[in-house]
């Protein structure tokens, strides 16, 4: 561990911007570990939504007097904010409610696509977000789901990949990075691999975006999911990326006011990219959260923050190796997001989350919705996983590491 911490990010100055870091839980400092489930909100994302409710307050693309048109201007620049983060088209940003309804979304939209006997391929690292709607499409229409296989080193099988991607294939879907085993992909080959077989490719980059520098151009994704409140925004906003071309040719899933251009008592048309896909009033205030999200995320920088965590992520994985507790990561650390899931033999997850909450240490416990994964190719009934944001430090794994030790005593582990 050659570099200081410091000279990567102004950590300290960082956290200022997060108050609830202050906050005492069971008369200890918060150390808040749980940045996979949702990360915590900067001042300046609860002053921007602020902003709107207490200047502004009015619906979008419906009222022309001053408030209602700002309110448009401030909802529209943040599908700008998002297009420009990750290097798309305005009209190829749709708001969704998180990555489970993008998600949704698709499977509900490609379904007039696919027929009896195609085939869906997912990995065996995905959330239920990616699972779950895919296989409830396939027992509806009679299709084929087949599974990525991962290696050893908890990486996607990418000889396997290539044997099960094939002309029968009309979707692949992955996640960038595991939620479980923090595995970053390389989306950017899976998605060639489903391009050579004529298949649409999605990425499900809930636990991606909020980490890593995103070209949905580079990676030539066809469509890309994530979640505002895994990335500093709030809860209740997510992204559906879509290629522009994709997009027009397909139906809308959701129909009523903003989506329409014109409506008769036969027939209706459908609004221009992304409103097509926007039906009802949006969540304004988490659009325009999300937007000030991204801003912060932008003058800390992606590069910086990709640095920092795999800094801070190499340091947890040592502390926890030294007191021997199980982790199920890859090895490479160039592969490997702050997310570090791990077992202690002789404990359940759920007792070492409360034991650890004793000591203000949040952490999550269970199986991640995540449930093939961890219970059939793992073999687990349930994992402990830290993870880890920007405004973490590695005085907080050491407390992690403290607190384990004592939930280990209370066990009489040694
Ligand atoms: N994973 C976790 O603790 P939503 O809930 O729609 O914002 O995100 C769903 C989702 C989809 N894909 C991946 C890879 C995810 O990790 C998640 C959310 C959280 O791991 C909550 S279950």
């Amino acid at each position: 561990m050659k570099i200081k911490p410091d000279s990567m990010l102004d950590v300290g100055k960082i956290r200022k911007d997060f108050s609830i870091l202050n906050k005492m839980i069971n008369g200890k400092q918060l150390i808040y570990l749980d940045n996979g489930a949702t990360s915590l909100t900067p001042e300046p994302v609860i002053g921007a939504m602020n902003e709107y409710y207490g200047e502004y307050n009015a619906n979008v693309h419906r009222s022309i007097h001053s408030i209602g048109e700002r309110a448009t201007r401030e909802y529209e620049k943040a599908h700008e904010k998002v297009a420009r983060f990750i290097n798309a088209d305005f009209e190829e940003i749709i708001f969704t409610k998180g990555t489970t309804e993008s998600l949704n979304t698709l499977a509900y939209c490609l379904t007039k696509r696919l027929k009896e006997g195609d085939v869906i391929i997912l990995s065996e690292m995905e959330h239920h977000s990616n699972l779950v709607p895919w296989q409830q499409l396939a027992k509806e229409k009679k299709l084929i789901v087949k599974y990525i296989k991962i290696n050893e080193d908890f990486e996607l099988d990418l000889e396997h990949a290539k044997k099960i991607i094939d002309k029968k294939t009309k979707i692949v879907s992955v996640t960038h990075v595991s939620n479980v085993l923090g595995t970053i992909n390389d989306v950017k080959k899976i998605g060639e691999l489903a391009h050579d077989a004529g298949a649409i490719f999605i990425v499900d980059s809930a636990q991606g975006i909020p980490h890593l520098a995103i070209d949905v151009k580079k990676i030539d994704c066809d469509f890309f999911c994530f979640s505002g409140h895994k990335m500093l925004g709030p809860t209740g906003i997510g992204v559906l990326y879509g290629k522009k071309e994709l997009l027009e040719k397909l139906d809308p899933f959701l129909f009523g006011g903003e989506m329409i251009k014109e409506v008769g008592f036969e027939d209706s048309k459908w609004n221009n990219l992304p409103w097509k896909f926007e039906a009802g009033t949006p969540n304004i205030a988490g659009g325009i959260g999300l937007g000030a999200a991204i801003d912060y995320l932008n003058k800390i920088g992606t590069e910086k923050i990709r640095e920092y965590e795999e800094y801070l992520t190499e340091y947890g994985i040592k502390r926890l190796n030294e007191i021997g507790v199980k982790i199920y990561c890859p090895k490479n650390p160039k592969i490997r997001s702050g997310v570090i899931s791990f077992k202690i033999n002789g404990m359940h997850a759920h007792d070492v989350v409360a034991l650890l909450d004793r000591e203000g240490v949040a952490i999550r416990g269970g199986h991640m919705c995540a449930m093939p994964l961890v219970t059939k190719v793992l073999n687990e009934n349930s994992l402990c996983r830290a993870s880890l944001y920007f405004y973490n430090t590695p005085e907080e794994i050491d407390k992690l590491v403290g607190g384990i030790k004592k939930a280990k005593e209370v066990f009489q582990i040694i």
